[in-house]
């Protein structure tokens, strides 16, 4: 039991949240979520009809009142920060006696020094900033986060075993089934004591197998334990301070850019490693295929996961928009978000993000669709069409399935988007739209015009 992050019962006291501080990882260079990356920075990538991944473990931080908060990201996108001010700086917030920084990295893409060799660079690059930060506010554990996973943790139960512990780092993981899913993440094995001994950074093969743990510890927390005999890594680390800033600083250790490759397979060996295994919903979103269908899973019943939780809510932007308008429509298992107009469609197992609009005759099925922050009227649209261009939203009688609209698209009429060929990969960058692992991703700003076929 002693195991757990998520057991109250017998914790006393609990560690000092204001003497926690978070690194967001947000991300590398946004190739595993490209195209949604190409003009954004991955923590601003819409989830949910009307989240940010960044809003994930922000939220996260806040509810589990850590209020300390350094988000690393590739890009510097004007609209990331201006999300996180709106949505955790604004008057009134308890973040407002907290700080979020976003550190990006600056140099341009030709030099490549400039950009994070790997998650442990992205805070090597910043020591600088971090320890000053770290000594002015008397910081004594770092915990580190992924910005592309959706889940909901109270970090602070982490913390708390870790300083029970007494650990260096903690490490809190899942247990997993699947081969497949488990050679994705970083395997651990630890002792009864739940100390890791070995860490191993997506193996496969006879490595993999090797990874293999007993679990029947966990038998009375999950039914079937013979199905999970993986123990992976959530990408989720608590440091102690010095422990962090040793690591990263060492000349031992200088060559090592990565936690998950390399710094923690070398530190389980070195260092008092422990694990913490979580047992709630977490599923990493970091790839087009997991995103796409995290978000989809969001509109079956039961739902795994609800970004409502009237003591942990998630935050995100305010945006005071309008109820959305629904007219003769047929929709079945769908999140619809505020401020769409929908008339005579049908939506299925879909996410439709906010100010959508469909128009009649659609019909979208199995699609993420993210929504707009451009809200023609309805005399602009007319204007537009009669004009044969093609507005914001779906035009009618258009059918699409098995597939991502990203934001302000502008989709004709009659169109249709099946992937009838059941293309793998494709790049056409020039109609707007792209596929990845059979989902066709249609671009931010992309016009696809009246009648065409994908
Ligand atoms: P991955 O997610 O594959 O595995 P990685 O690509 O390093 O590992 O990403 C970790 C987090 O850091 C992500 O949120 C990513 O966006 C961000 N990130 C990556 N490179 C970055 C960079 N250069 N600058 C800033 N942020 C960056 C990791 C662990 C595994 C673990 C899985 C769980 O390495 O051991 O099992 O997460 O999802
Ligand atoms: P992204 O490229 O990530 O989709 P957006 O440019 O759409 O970013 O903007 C992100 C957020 O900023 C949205 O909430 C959007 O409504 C808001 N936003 C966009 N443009 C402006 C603007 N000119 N002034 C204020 N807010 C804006």
């Amino acid at each position: 039991e002693t195991l757990y992050c998520q057991t109250q019962s017998s914790r006393k006291s609990y560690a000092d949240a204001n003497r926690v501080s978070a690194v967001i990882l947000g991300g590398g260079t946004g190739d595993q979520l490209f195209p949604l990356t190409s003009k954004r920075a991955t923590p601003a990538v819409p989830v949910g009809g009307c989240y940010r991944l960044i809003d994930i473990p922000m939220s996260n931080c806040f509810n589990s009142g850590i209020n300390k908060i350094f988000v690393m990201t590739q890009f510097n996108s004007a609209s990331l920060n201006r999300h996180i001010h709106r949505t955790y700086l604004g008057g009134g917030s308890s973040f407002a006696d907290g700080s979020v920084q976003v550190l990006a990295a600056t140099q341009m893409p030709e030099d490549p020094a400039g950009w994070f060799q790997g998650t442990a660079d992205a805070i090597r690059k910043f020591i600088w900033i971090l320890e000053d930060y770290y000594n002015h506010k008397d910081i004594e554990h770092i915990v580190i986060l992924s910005g592309d996973q959706l889940y909901r943790m109270n970090y602070m139960e982490l913390v708390q075993k870790h300083v029970e512990d007494n650990a260096d780092i903690s490490i809190s993981c899942v247990p997993v089934g699947e081969r497949n899913r488990a050679s994705n993440y970083g395997l651990v094995k630890f002792d009864h004591a739940g100390r890791v001994f070995q860490f191993s950074e997506k193996p496969t093969g006879t490595d993999l197998d090797s990874m293999r743990v007993d679990t029947n510890f966990l038998s009375y927390a999950i039914g079937d334990i013979q199905k999970y005999p993986y123990m992976a890594s959530m990408g989720i680390y608590v440091f102690k301070r010095h422990v962090l800033l040793d690591l990263i600083k060492s000349s031992r250790y200088a060559q090592l850019h990565d936690f998950g490759s390399e710094i923690l397979p070398r530190a389980v060996l070195e260092r008092n490693v422990k694990a913490c295994i979580f047992m709630g919903y977490w599923e990493d979103v970091g790839t087009i295929k997991s995103f796409f269908d995290a978000n989809l899973a969001l509109t079956e019943q039961p739902s795994k996961f609800e970004f409502y939780d009237p003591k942990t809510p998630f935050f995100t932007a305010p945006r005071y928009l309008p109820p959305t308008q629904l007219d003769k429509c047929k929709i079945k298992d769908a999140f619809i978000s505020g401020g769409c107009s929908l008339h005579e469609c049908s939506i299925e197992h879909s996410v439709v993000g906010v100010c959508s609009r469909l128009s009649s005759g659609c019909e979208l099925k199995d699609s993420m669709m993210m929504g707009a922050d451009i809200k023609e009227t309805e005399e602009e649209i007319s204007k537009l069409l009669l004009a044969g261009k093609v507005p914001v939203g779906i035009g009618r009688n258009t059918k699409i399935r098995n597939c991502i609209i990203d934001m302000n698209a502008r989709i004709g009429e009659n169109v249709v988007i099946a992937n009838t060929k059941g293309i793998q990969d494709a790049d056409h960058p020039e109609e707007g739209y792209y596929i990845r692992s059979g989902i066709v991703v249609i671009a931010k700003n992309a016009i696809i015009k009246d009648g065409t076929i994908i």
